[in-house]
């Protein structure tokens, strides 16, 4: 039994301060199935936990941290032989943890696959057997990397972000499932399902699914991540409002944060987007599919997002009169009108999390607003004119 890049992550990790080690045991088969919205069952293939939910795609999402020693332990419980595949690390999108050919692991047998997650972000992990076809059959799913420390941060010392997505976009081909297509016979792919987590249609709304986008605190930041696991390139193209900004590219930070109306994706490609949503509202994000070869659009899907302000105060409109600027903030925060600035002195006053006053003080709307002694968290702001009158409340993250 070949065991060699056990060895090398042991050699690798004989060189560093002792990394944390996380460890997954997946176990792989050919015996799920899933009924469609439109009430077609289609046969599953995929990995799953032991003694948790059964086999569905995509697969369950491996989440460690950047730093951590990973050893995924994969049972073939099938009949049929099976590999696990992770795809790649910083520039090497090809694969990571494993040799260039996958490890065989044949119907009762385990292997093990280590490696170090060397990087933040989101990569995708499949059976790589009669590629795509064990793929296409749902042998596929996420490992997200967390930024060191399990931190909620794009990247390690990157933005932070408060609720994350992780969308992997694919599609499914009824026939395919099926007739799973035979080696040397690749039927014509021709896919009559455009999902996102495996899901399309209504579930897309679903506001209590994993992939519809709901935030109710204004001005925090949403994380999501786009993972392209399927055929033909993939656009995304994102509303307005969310203020969307391309922050890791294959596991490669995007320093300055790179803003994004619509975003291309080839196959394998994940990228890390904030949206930093700034007013109130409901929309979409779109993702078209286009078919390789002739790029024929096949499909738009659309993502619902539902951003709704969560103010302390009771008038309306106020939580639009005022940007607060950045958000997230290191040092200072600038007030920015949207419609006129108030004449004469303001009253800032910030709150913790917790409720707590944290600082007060007399501005005029034009100056800025040191939060460098603050610790890291979330505060509200609230600002009052000369009159005592609340003219804008306005959650914002201190990194
Ligand atoms: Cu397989």
């Amino acid at each position: 039994m070949k065991s060699w890049y056990i060895w090398i992550a042991l050699i690798l990790s004989a060189n560093l301060p002792a990394q944390p080690l996380k460890t997954f045991q997946l176990m792989a088969s050919e015996d799920g199935t899933v009924k469609m919205p439109d009430g077609a069952n289609l046969p599953v293939w995929g990995f799953q936990i032991p003694g948790g939910s059964p086999v569905a795609y995509p697969g369950p999402r491996l989440v460690v941290a950047e730093g951590d020693s990973v050893r995924i332990s994969v049972y073939n419980a099938g009949s049929m032989a099976h590999t696990f595949h992770l795809h790649g690390f910083g520039s090497d999108t090809s694969n990571n943890g494993e040799p260039v050919n996958p490890q065989i692991i044949q119907p009762g047998n385990t292997s093990v696959f280590a490696f170090w997650a060397s990087a933040t972000g989101d990569y995708f992990y499949h059976c790589g057997l009669q590629n795509p076809v064990h793929g296409q059959m749902g042998m596929a799913g996420l490992c997200t990397v967390l930024a060191a420390g399990g931190e909620k941060r794009a990247y390690t010392g990157g933005p932070q972000y408060f609720k994350d997505y992780h969308w992997l976009l694919g599609e499914i081909d009824k026939e395919w499932r099926l007739n799973p297509p035979q080696q040397g016979n690749l039927s014509p792919f021709s896919p009559d399902y455009f999902v996102i987590n495996g899901q399309y249609g209504d579930a897309l709304g679903d506001y209590d699914g994993n992939v519809a986008i709901f935030t109710a605190l204004d001005q925090l930041p949403v994380y999501l991540t786009l993972t392209h696991f399927g055929a033909g390139r993939r656009e995304v193209i994102f509303p307005e409002i969310l203020s969307a900004t391309v922050v890791v590219r294959n596991g490669v930070p995007q320093i300055p944060a790179v803003s994004a109306d619509t975003l291309d994706l080839s196959f394998g490609e994940s990228i890390g987007v904030i949206l930093q949503p700034i007013i109130n509202g409901e929309d979409s994000i779109r993702v078209n599919y286009y078919a390789p070869v002739n790029e024929v659009l096949w499909h738009q899907n659309a993502a619902a997002i539902y951003i709704q302000h969560h103010s302390a105060t009771s008038e309306a409109e106020v939580g639009n009169s005022v940007q607060i600027l950045p958000n997230p903030v290191i040092d200072f925060l600038t007030l920015q009108f949207n419609v006129s600035s108030p004449k004469g002195k303001i009253e800032v006053e910030i709150f913790s999390g917790a409720g707590d006053l944290v600082l007060r003080q007399d501005i005029s709307p034009d100056q800025r607003i040191s939060v460098q002694r603050l610790a890291t968290g979330i505060y509200f702001l609230k600002i009052r004119g000369e009159n005592g009158r609340i003219i804008a409340g306005q959650t914002f993250f201190k990194t």
